[in-house]
């Protein structure tokens, strides 16, 4: 099923005489309508683009960050003026100012047509309900798939996060058959259903569209288990307006781009170099057809790989691997680089074992070293403490063998570790704390 089929199983010459013509316009628009491009872009000697001739001359492009965002925040980024601008958002940093989003009512309607193909493409229809247990707010995941869902023509419930009673209940009540959440929170609700007094058959539920941070397929596979649910992966983010730049399709090989409204590239992170299809790096973006904010070359710290494969769905888009995760949640240890994403596609799916955990690391005599804290299933195991030790020096096998490095493995009791309602934060690094135990 397609949303907008024409446009998604365009043939690949004409998405790159599209995406060409529109990078010229971009550069143009960004050039004449916003002083931080413009001047950029005339140090860099590119100008308002009309020297681009190929798509490759994108690598004259100066790279835009983050800090640009924070620095420019609130509005100077903005292309037109405020009066039409309809819509704000940011995303919820942690330190700092946040990174602001803003809409024109045309980048509203791109915005939801981007949603609505990732939502149609995880199996999404006119016939289902759809509840959005994202929190809503400054946070782009909640409006964004509403506005998507509703021009699918489902039937949306603006539940928001928490309550987690009435969450379920109203899954009841309603018989939705869609959850739109991080892939945390659709695994704490799993965990709810199964703890609560109503069996999984008093629920409808058939799809899960989950998004906002990484999901190993072996995540992935425990929250269909635990929902009896289909569950399609979809990547955004704030900067370039939200959900919808990329999503899976039925064939779950690679989310697909909104090529004909984003040109992504891959980097070396560190040196900068361009990287060819497949090879991992640093995922950048430039925006195709954003007005109020437009965004070139962003970088947006997430580790990826692309393929332009045309996909046994028919999709021509370019397809994203899932993230390894982000740059700046990527963990140096002993020179060694670890992502919490090669931790959790061991754990997850281990008997004995949920899939929570927590990562800690301490700086000890000088020398890092890497705690996984996983829980156990049933504390009986905790009484049997030879079977015990030989199942957590296992572990501890497999994760070195994966992540290079040893690690050390605790197993707590079922249910001490924190539950996550939005995105988890799993890393607890402790190495700039004066504590060394
Ligand atoms: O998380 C936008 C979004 C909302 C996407 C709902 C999908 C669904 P931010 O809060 O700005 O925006 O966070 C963006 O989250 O750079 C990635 O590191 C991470 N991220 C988002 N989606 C995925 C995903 C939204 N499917 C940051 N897989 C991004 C892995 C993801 N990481």
């Amino acid at each position: 099923m397609f949303f907008q089929k024409d446009i998604e199983t365009m043939p690949r010459k004409e998405i790159e005489a599209l995406q060409l013509a529109k990078l010229k316009d971009t550069v143009a628009y960004c050039y004449n309508n916003v002083p931080f491009y413009h001047d950029r872009l005339e140090k860099a000697g590119v100008g308002d683009g009309s020297k681009i001739r190929q798509l490759s001359d994108i690598q004259y492009i100066p790279y835009t960050t983050k800090d640009d965002f924070r620095e420019n925040y609130p509005y100077g980024m903005m292309a037109v003026p405020l009066k039409e601008v309809v819509r704000v958002h940011a995303s919820s940093g942690t330190t700092g100012k946040p990174t602001v989003g803003l809409y024109t009512k045309k980048d509203l309607d791109i915005w939801s047509d981007c949603v609505a193909r990732v939502a149609v493409a995880g199996g999404v229809t006119e016939d289902d309900i759809i509840q959005i247990s994202f929190g809503y707010g400054l946070f782009t995941g909640a409006l964004g798939l509403h506005y998507g869902l509703e021009k699918i023509g489902a039937t949306v419930i603006p539940m928001s996060s928490g309550n987690t009673e009435k969450q379920l209940m109203m899954m009841r009540d309603f018989g939705v058959t869609g959850l739109v959440a991080t892939p945390s929170y659709a695994l704490y609700l799993s965990e709810a259903i199964k703890e609560g007094p109503n069996p999984l058959s008093d629920y409808k539920l058939k799809l899960g569209i989950l998004g906002s941070e990484p999901c190993t397929p072996e995540m992935r596979d425990q929250i269909e288990k635990n929902l009896n649910i289909y569950v399609s992966d979809n990547y955004g983010l704030t900067e370039l307006g939200g959900p919808g730049v990329s999503g899976d399709c039925p064939e779950r090989a690679g989310m697909h781009f909104a090529e004909d409204h984003f040109l992504p590239e891959i980097i070396n992170p560190d040196t900068g170099e361009q990287l060819g299809e497949g090879q991992q790096g640093e995922l950048i973006v430039t925006s195709l057809s954003k007005y109020a904010m437009p965004v070139l070359r962003y970088r947006t710290k997430d580790i990826t790989s692309l393929t332009y494969e045309p996909c046994k769905c028919g999709r021509t888009h370019a397809r994203m691997s899932k993230t390894a995760g982000r740059t700046d949640d990527m963990l140096i240890i002993k020179g060694v680089n670890v992502f919490p994403t090669q931790i959790e596609s061991v754990l997850v799916g281990t008997p004995h074992i949920g899939p929570h955990y927590q990562i800690v690391v301490r700086r000890v005599n000088f020398k890092d070293t890497l705690e996984i804290r996983v829980e156990l299933t049933s504390a009986e195991l905790l009484d049997h403490y030879r079977e015990l030790e030989a199942f957590q020096r296992s572990l501890q096998d497999r994760l070195k063998s994966v992540l290079g490095l040893q690690a050390k493995v605790t197993l707590v009791q079922p249910k001490s570790l924190e539950r996550f309602q939005g995105k988890a934060k799993r890393i607890l690094d402790l190495r700039n704390q004066p504590e060394t135990k």
